[in-house]
């Protein structure tokens, strides 16, 4: 992140632009709304699975912040998806194209019960909550969102993962011709392809990590990560994978896309804490998207991104500057 851009090289004019872009799709939105239930896209789009489609039997959780919702028209349209460009319009603009259907997800390594699951196979046993949680990208932004997923944990106990299984390695979809950013070139930032992260086996199983499916309550739009991505809300933003197609089981501590991309930048934990700056930025603030304007104060961030209550325990006795 910010490898090609840095936030203080962001002219003014191209922040004037996003701002009028943004107006213009709110009031867009507001207007379709107006004109009508005829545009409702459950009556329009029949398939199964399309963005923007209302998800039946979601039941809200526990887990929500206080803090106002981020507008569905910037969490929808203010995105890092390097696989659309480093730009954070391009996911919005290109990212529909894809096709989440069919979709496969392959569960392999250290498991009783390897395979290879279709996406609405993999999702169907389980009830679909609605958490709000803060996303906190390392750029220094931020944003609050209503996900609607399922605890990653109670997915992976269905694969009995053995006592070699560490650590769980996630990877993105790899198809340049559907993701651009994958062509060699810099419009994807010029980062080895598939994207991968992964999570220490106890940081996946614990109960705040969430697999994502939708947001608002209606299916996940593309440029968040449709059809499946994490979402580990103590972590920056760049731990939670999008559009995952593996998930393997390891032993050791797998290569992730960033770390390997900037080491120094980006440690494999990255949690959030306000106390270990990025070494070219300052990471004890944030600017709350669609909230706080360029010029106003950033809000401090807080330790974990404010989780620290439930995950500080994960990580007694870690020294957090070496570990980051
Ligand atoms: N595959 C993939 N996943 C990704 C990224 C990416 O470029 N590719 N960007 C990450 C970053 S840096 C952030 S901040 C979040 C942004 O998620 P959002 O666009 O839904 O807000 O996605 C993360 N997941
Ligand atoms: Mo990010």
């Amino acid at each position: 992140m910010l490898i090609i851009k840095k936030t203080s090289d962001i002219k003014s004019s191209e922040i004037t632009d996003k701002e009028v872009f943004l107006q213009r799709r709110r009031f867009l939105r507001a207007a379709a709304l107006v004109t009508g239930g005829a545009l409702a896209p459950g009556l329009i789009l029949p398939s199964s699975a399309s963005a923007g489609e209302k998800l039946a039997g979601v039941r809200k959780s526990a887990y929500r912040v206080d803090d106002k919702l981020t507008p569905y028209e910037y969490v929808t349209s203010y995105n890092n998806f390097y696989e659309f460009g480093t730009d954070k319009s391009s996911p919005a603009k290109l990212a529909p194209k894809m096709k989440t259907r069919p979709w496969k997800i392959a569960v392999e390594g250290e498991v009783n019960k390897p395979g290879v699951y279709d996406i609405d196979d993999f999702i169907k046993p389980y009830v679909l909550e609605e958490r709000v949680y803060r996303l906190r990208c390392v750029e220094a932004w931020s944003m609050v969102v209503p996900w609607v997923g399922i605890p990653l944990g109670d997915v992976i106990k269905r694969f009995e993962p053995n006592s070699r299984a560490k650590y769980v390695a996630f990877e993105t979809l790899y198809d340049p011709e559907q993701m651009p950013g994958q062509e060699p070139g810099l419009f994807g930032g010029g980062l080895d392809w598939p994207y991968q992260e992964g999570l220490r086996i106890d940081e996946a199983m614990h109960p705040l990590t969430l697999l994502g499916v939708g947001l608002y309550g209606e299916v996940l739009p593309n440029q968040n990560g449709a059809p499946l991505r994490l979402v580990v809300p103590w972590k920056y933003g760049f731990k939670s994978i999008k559009s995952i197609v593996k998930m393997r089981f390891v032993e050791q501590q797998p290569v992730t896309t960033w770390n390997n991309a900037a080491s120094s930048e980006y440690g494999f934990y990255s949690n959030v804490n306000p106390e270990v700056d990025h070494p070219r930025w300052s990471q004890k603030a944030e600017r709350r998207i669609g909230e706080d304007s360029w010029f106003a104060p950033k809000r401090p961030t807080l330790m974990f991104n404010g989780y620290a209550e439930q995950v500080a325990s994960l990580y007694a006795g870690m020294d957090l500057k070496k570990y980051y």
